[in-house]
């Protein structure tokens, strides 16, 4: 029982801190860098859709965690990005969002899909 208080305590603070951060950044100004993760599973990318904001510059985290897909690799196509996602190994990709829109991300042959909405 101790653990599970513990717990929900820590989640509790996380929150929080979260609201806080969100009040600083629209109070002051964007964020130097905002990071995403995304898993690499047998479903697919988690998550599949991200949301970024333009001019600031994006960290993507990929991390693929599945031998069972083809997904060995993803591909930006608009930005002609490609990376190899060696098995759990995290790999990121770092670029600045420019244009609001939404950007595909695929695997090599464009059996999963994910994509980008930048706003
Ligand atoms: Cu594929």
């Amino acid at each position: 029982m101790q653990k599970l208080s513990a717990a929900t305590t820590g989640f509790a603070i996380a929150a929080l801190s979260g609201v806080a951060t969100l009040g600083q950044a629209q109070a002051q100004k964007a964020p130097a860098v905002q990071k995403a993760q995304v898993a690499v599973t047998q479903k697919g990318y988690q998550p599949a859709s991200l949301m970024l904001r333009a001019g600031v510059p994006a960290r993507i985290t990929f991390t693929r965690k599945t031998d069972a897909t083809c997904a060995t690799e993803v591909v930006f196509p608009d930005d002609k990005v490609t990376k190899p996602l060696p098995l759990n190994k995290p790999v990121v990709v770092a670029f600045t969002p420019k244009k609001k829109g939404t950007y595909a991300f695929t695997c090599g042959m464009k059996m999963f899909k994910g994509k980008v909405v930048v706003r």
